[in-house]
């Protein structure tokens, strides 16, 4: 087994990792930025190494400043976690040079399923049914509208190297193709540095809906079941949840047969996704591999029973998987919250800035995979996203209830959070039916601008109210204790308000205060 992992990457998921390492007794190593010196990660691990500037080309995604900080910190493995330098093959390679253990697939498999198109052939070769469209770059606009006919509009413009919808294109008919052709493949050029592009069949409405899959090196592939992600919005992710409500038994089987083919083919290793778009009929067509761990991962975790960065590091050091494909169970539901410092006023807007108060969730069924704490300031360098709110339960109604629980529990103060968005989405009819495709968001928050909340207004001067008031009794003007018993409906204002008055003026928030120290213990 590895003696010390060095983490590339930050946030959340760094912490996630660490905790990982904490629990199998092998040491921990952080890097962090010039803008995460007091990051939670930081804090939480056992060594960090300073790697450059804010800037995340100059430090976490820099390759020579990563295995500098692995060399010095004399760490055997390196895990990446997801984004930044997760899915390089070059820095897979890199880390085998310098005999690093990259906790991930090969470099060559990452090669092999980087490339849509390259992945596209190697599953037709292996009888996996892709999107009906090209499998090759398209080298002109002619041979674009050429394919496009035999397909059939709409059509999807893909770049080749591009992942989770970016540079990618819709297009309803040959009119519109030459040009949408043109921008593609010159957009993909200046993101990807490749501007190899082809076409797919588009997929009306269509469910997102992925497979994990766990495969060691030694040959053994197994499926963990899906996960639900077609709440999203602009290709990110806002709530996923296993197992997903559209999918039965028989369902779920199948698409676990394919996605156990596809890592076979792409002579996959360690913990990937195998991502399927779903039809209204449903029909499932494979779509590309993330070769990484995913920032959902929990759900699984909570449905299977399984530490999926315990057997990630366990992969990488070679074991066997310690159980076969009869032996996964799944059990009760799970559904992950992104919580994320964005601004719902201003339209999803990115909204850094210092935690001034926070509250954390806790308690039955409900688990907070977070990378913040009071007092620190989120950085605007980096993804907004601040913590995981995961809710488990025996039966999704469970797990809605207590995620509806726990967002109750949940304050964040100083900045902007997305936090209001999920009790919006947990009190939809659509989505307690698990009525979701990946246009269902937009329709909520469109639902939602053309029919404001009438009680917002009152919200806000309620709030205005019990500020001034508590203001006041901080000062010791006043007896502001009235001010707390307004509707129960504000109840998370009332806690946030009264918290942040006790805090103000320090007095401790337990019954008999003033006559002395409290004797529970519990
Ligand atoms: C598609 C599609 C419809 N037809 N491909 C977007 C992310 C990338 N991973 C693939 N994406 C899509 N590919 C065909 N042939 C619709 C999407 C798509 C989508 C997919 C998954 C999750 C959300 C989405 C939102 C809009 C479009």
């Amino acid at each position: 087994m590895f003696k010390k992992i060095l983490i590339a990457n930050r946030g959340e998921i760094a912490v996630r990792i660490l905790r990982a390492c904490r629990e199998l007794g092998i040491r921990s190593v952080a890097v962090y930025s010039e803008a995460d010196r007091a990051a939670m990660h930081v804090l939480s691990a056992d060594e960090a190494y300073p790697i450059g500037p804010a800037l995340a080309t100059e430090s976490y995604l820099s390759i020579p400043k990563i295995l500098q900080a692995a060399k010095l910190s004399g760490a055997d493995a390196i895990h990446p976690g997801y984004g930044f330098l997760s899915e390089n093959a070059q820095f897979a390679q890199a880390c085998a040079d310098a005999r690093i253990k990259f906790i991930g697939p090969t470099p060559a498999a990452m090669e092999k399923l980087g490339s849509k198109t390259r992945a596209r052939q190697q599953m037709e070769k292996a009888g996996i049914a892709v999107v009906p469209g090209s499998s090759r770059g398209l080298p002109s606009k002619e041979d674009a509208v050429k394919v496009a006919a035999k397909i059939g509009y709409p059509v999807m413009l893909k770049a080749a190297a591009g992942g989770g919808g970016k540079g990618m294109r819709l297009v309803q008919d040959a009119r519109q193709l030459p040009a949408a052709f043109e921008t593609a493949q010159s957009e993909a050029l200046r993101a990807f540095g490749d501007g190899e592009v082809y076409l797919e069949k588009a997929i009306l409405n269509p469910r997102h809906i992925e497979m994990q899959v766990l495969a060691d090196e030694h040959g053994n592939t197994v499926y963990l079941g899906e996960r639900e992600c077609s709440v999203q919005r602009r290709h990110q992710k806002v709530l996923e949840e296993a197992p997903s409500p559209q999918v039965d038994p028989e369902l779920r089987r199948r698409m676990g047969e394919v996605a156990v083919r596809v890592a076979q083919a792409g002579e996959y290793s360690n913990a990937g996704t195998v991502e399927f778009l779903v039809d209204q009929d449903r029909n499932f067509y494979f779509l590309e591999v993330n070769a990484r761990l995913q920032v959902e991962h929990p759900v699984t975790e909570l449905v299977t029973g399984l530490d999926l960065v315990h057997l990630q590091i366990r992969i990488a050091a070679q074991e066997k998987l310690p159980f076969c494909q009869e032996d996964v169970r799944l059990r009760g539901h799970a559904i992950e919250c992104r919580i994320y410092a964005e601004d719902p006023e201003n339209n999803y807007f990115p909204s850094p800035g210092k935690i001034t108060l926070l509250a954390e969730p806790a308690g039955p069924g409900i688990r907070h995979d977070s990378g913040i704490y009071e007092d620190w300031t989120v950085p605007s360098e980096y993804d907004p996203l601040l913590a995981k709110l995961i809710g488990y339960g025996s039966d999704r109604g469970q797990a809605v209830a207590r995620l509806e629980r726990a967002l109750d529990e949940y304050f964040v103060g100083g900045i902007k959070t997305n936090i209001s968005l999920f009790r919006r989405i947990l009190a939809d009819a659509d989505f307690r039916a698990g009525r979701v495709d990946t246009g269902y968001l937009e329709r909520l928050l469109a639902q939602a601008r053309s029919n404001p909340d009438p009680q917002q207004a009152s919200v806000v001067a309620i709030a205005a109210g019990l500020f001034a008031m508590l203001d006041s009794r901080a000062a010791g003007l006043g007896n502001g204790s009235k001010a707390a018993s307004a509707d129960d409906s504000w109840s998370s204002w009332k806690r946030a308000a009264r918290f942040e008055g006790i805090s103000r003026t320090d007095l401790r928030p337990v019954a008999g205060r003033g006559s002395g120290p409290s004797t529970h213990s519990q």
